[in-house]
């Protein structure tokens, strides 16, 4: 059988997801489909926070079996692939797009969309947009949560990985161990904080310092440090910093690859996450999460959220939900509003914790269900079945 090529474009708007999707569907699509992908990106400092050996200097790279290519603007000529995706609409080059059109076997060009759990999405999954003056067609391919859409990315081996992991105390134990941390305490709780700034972040803080159980934060360095750094009285802050004050610890750790950051997922016993990617490994994670979701100015964001919301919490008692829904709601202000906001903030993290191993089984259960719905394997039947349509001269559509 012919090795399915396949071209990956990323422009990197901001942060980590553009990226963390692309690399992401790009090794599994190698590894696991054995595709021969190639991936374009415009930023690779940041592919290069996900994948150390990458050097940003070079503008062609081979790295874990995937060809790295810089994409500059000159854009080299070049075949297409069979495959194109472009993702989250980032526009291909002209050139490229002129070149695609003039393959005889015109490539199966996908754009593969931003994940969001709104209803209009199942109806928009495959749909076909003509070019306007080439012969060629452009499919919108959504990530989502229900089987109608093209589901999430899922590697094959991961779920029986985080198993193992949770399921073995050493394994946890040397985890804990290998970022300088002992073991858990009985009452402890461990929490993972990955978000951007957020107004309602020093009252979360304060909260846990006055909460009754001990708390370890572990923090990864990005945008929410400084916020936290300022809270400790600290300037600034770095990896290794460990800060106390009441019962509450925060650790400072590295940005790892993201194997790393999966594992820090699946330890801790709730998982502060947010955009795109992070948010769906802590589903992977099992344990409860709370999102902070990619803002946006017209504040639409708060309906994407509703949405997930909506779903997610089939099934949940309605005072579990409820619960879920004010903390999340809470931790996703539009303005800090002071003395009311940290009430409901407090009494929001309080019933969070009361409701803990409801969401924890809860957690379990949307995985699983989750679980059924691989995104790449999605694109693939995708990609041979516009193939066929194609080869047999009938207008694809869906
Ligand atoms: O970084 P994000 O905020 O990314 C995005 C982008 O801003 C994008 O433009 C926007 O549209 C989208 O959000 C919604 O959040 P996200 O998606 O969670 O991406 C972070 C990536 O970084 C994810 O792949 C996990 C990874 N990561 C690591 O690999 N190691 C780490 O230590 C941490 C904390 C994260």
């Amino acid at each position: 059988m012919n090795t399915i090529t396949c071209d990956i474009f990323c422009a990197v708007v901001d942060n980590y997801g553009d990226i963390g999707v692309c690399w992401r569907l790009a090794r599994q699509l190698a590894h696991e489909h054995g595709l021969k992908v190639r991936l374009w990106v415009d930023d690779l400092n940041s592919l290069q926070r996900l994948s150390p050996s990458v050097d940003p200097a070079l503008v062609e790279q081979e790295r874990d079996g995937i060809e790295v290519r810089d994409w500059i603007l000159s854009f080299p000529k070049v075949e297409p692939a069979q495959l194109v995706i472009e993702a989250f609409a980032c526009e291909l080059p002209e050139c490229y797009v002129l070149a695609m059109a003039e393959q005889r076997q015109k490539p199966v060009w996908v754009n593969l969309e931003y994940l969001s759990a709104e209803d209009w999405v199942e109806g928009c999954h495959k749909l076909p947009s003509p070019h306007p003056r080439l012969p060629l067609v452009k499919y919108f391919f959504f990530p989502g949560f229900t089987p109608q859409t093209g589901g999430l990315l899922l590697e094959s081996s991961l779920l029986m990985r985080r198993d193992a992991f949770q399921n073995a105390p050493q394994a946890i134990a040397a985890y804990w161990q290998s970022l300088g941390l002992d073991a858990r305490q009985p009452d402890e709780l461990r929490v993972s904080l990955f978000s951007y700034e957020n107004p309602a972040l020093p009252e979360l803080l304060q909260i846990w310092e006055h909460g009754a159980q001990p708390l370890t934060c572990l923090l990864p360095e990005g945008r929410a440090l400084p916020q936290v750094a300022a809270y400790f009285g600290q300037k600034q802050g770095r990896e290794g910093d460990d800060w106390h004050r009441g019962n509450l610890r925060v650790r400072v750790l590295p940005f790892v690859e993201p194997e790393g950051y999966d594992e820090l997922l699946w330890a801790c016993d709730v998982n502060f996450v947010r955009g795109e990617d992070s948010f769906v490994r802590a589903q992977w994670a099992v344990r409860p999460f709370v999102w902070h979701i990619y803002p946006q100015h017209d504040g639409v964001h708060m309906q994407k959220l509703r949405s997930f919301m909506d779903l997610y919490c089939v099934g949940l008692a309605p005072e579990t939900a409820q619960a879920l829904h004010r903390l999340w709601e809470a931790w996703n202000p539009s303005t800090s509003s002071g003395q009311a906001h940290s009430v409901a903030l407090k009494q929001a993290w309080n019933d969070f914790l009361t409701y803990g191993p409801m969401l924890r089984a809860h957690s379990r259960a949307w995985g699983l269900q989750l679980s059924g719905n691989k995104l790449a394997l999605n694109l693939l039947d995708f990609f041979r079945e516009i193939g066929r349509m194609r080869d047999s001269g009938i207008q694809a559509g869906r």
